[in-house]
């Protein structure tokens, strides 16, 4: 299968309500449409996948931390310069791109990319099943989550919540009200890095920990995890200690989850080993959303049913998007490529070989 055409586009959507990355908040997401045709003896395919490496400002003018290193501009800047040479290649020459690049953002979507155009994602139904991702929007107050935990469905059994975030009193009585209302619920806590060792083990040691399945990034020391856990005995997750390019998976006590977002790890392949690696040991994978819009996150969908089909994802991000972006997830606008804007293309044609 040859590469006969590739186009770069580029999204902008604002944010009906803020989305925390971290403590962070952001009220807008941006990213980039990579569409790819290809063709085999008369046979023709064409694609798209979204490249939005989670980096870039937040609210307060501040660049965002802890997720993303690379930028979207030079993304943009080695996607751009990649289409040319990628024209008239066989799909092949993606997977090489891929494991050349120093950007994961890049790696993942151009491996996707050549996923998608070998039909790898086609047979699959993606997991819908949700795990509610529930924080306190800086824009909204209790009787908005009160509401949302009440409006829960029965068919959910997990739900996320945002940790080390306000106050240690506020985020108990959260706990707490959430359980109240659905004592069925298990939580899944995430702390951001936003503890000391000795505020996690208060915090900690203040929940029934039969309600907890663990919480990711206890403290703003990865180190002490490990006293955390023999402290208190609750299990925990990692997320942003995946980000760091010199991770490599260890086993260590108490480690029971790793959050993996591919956006900010690179390609299937490396996705698959590091879940290969870690199942091995008995540590549960969930793939999770790095705020991508409904394309990016249909996809996901797709993947998590692919590579974790145990697990439930946590790809509740979608709610706070404006409108939706070439797949619909139910939004009453659903942005076309023809609506964005073009930043590069190449075209069979107009390559020489
Ligand atoms: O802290 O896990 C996080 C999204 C973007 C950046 C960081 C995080 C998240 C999420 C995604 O929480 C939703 C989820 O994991 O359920
Ligand atoms: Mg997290």
């Amino acid at each position: 299968m040859i590469l006969t055409s590739l186009s770069l586009y580029q999204y902008r959507l604002p944010l009906d309500v803020l989305l925390p990355v971290g403590k962070q908040r952001i009220d807008h997401r941006a990213g980039l449409v990579l569409q790819a045709s290809a063709s085999v003896e008369g046979e023709h395919r064409q694609v798209e996948v979204e490249i939005a490496p989670l980096s870039g400002i937040d609210i307060d003018q501040q660049a965002l931390m802890g997720f993303s290193r690379e930028t979207l501009a030079q993304v943009q800047t080695a996607l751009t310069e990649l289409l040319p040479q990628l024209c008239g290649q066989p799909i092949d020459a993606l997977l090489e791109c891929a494991d050349n690049s120093p950007y994961p953002s890049v790696a993942f979507g151009l491996s996707l990319l050549h996923a998608k155009l070998m039909g790898k994602l086609d047979a699959i139904r993606p997991q819908t099943a949700l795990v509610p991702l529930i924080y306190h929007p800086t824009d909204a107050g209790k009787d908005l989550l009160d509401s949302k935990i009440a409006a829960l469905g029965m068919d959910i059994h997990a739900v996320k919540v945002k940790v080390a975030q306000t106050s240690i009193e506020d985020e108990l009585r959260l706990i707490y009200g959430i359980l109240s209302t659905r004592p069925d619920l298990k939580l899944r806590l995430d702390a951001n890095r936003g503890f000391t060792l000795e505020q996690a083990i208060t915090f900690a040691a203040s929940l029934p920990l039969d309600a907890i399945e663990y919480i990711e990034e206890p403290c703003q020391n990865p180190q002490d995890n490990l006293p955390f856990y023999q402290a208190i005995g609750m299990p925990y997750a990692l997320d942003e200690s995946l980000n760091d390019p010199d991770y490599r998976f260890a086993m260590q006590s108490g480690l029971a989850a790793l959050v993996i977002k591919p956006m900010l790890l690179g390609t299937i392949e490396k996705l698959a080993d590091l879940i290969d690696t870690a199942q091995s040991y008995g540590v549960r994978c969930i793939l999770s959303s790095s705020l991508e819009s409904s394309l990016g996150i249909q996809d996901l969908a797709l993947l998590a049913a692919m590579l974790t089909p145990e697990e439930i994802p946590g790809l509740d991000t979608l709610s706070a998007f404006s409108q939706d972006l070439l797949v619909s997830s139910g939004k009453k606008h659903c942005l076309t490529l023809a609506q964005l804007e073009l930043i590069a293309k190449s075209d069979i044609d107009n390559v020489s070989h």
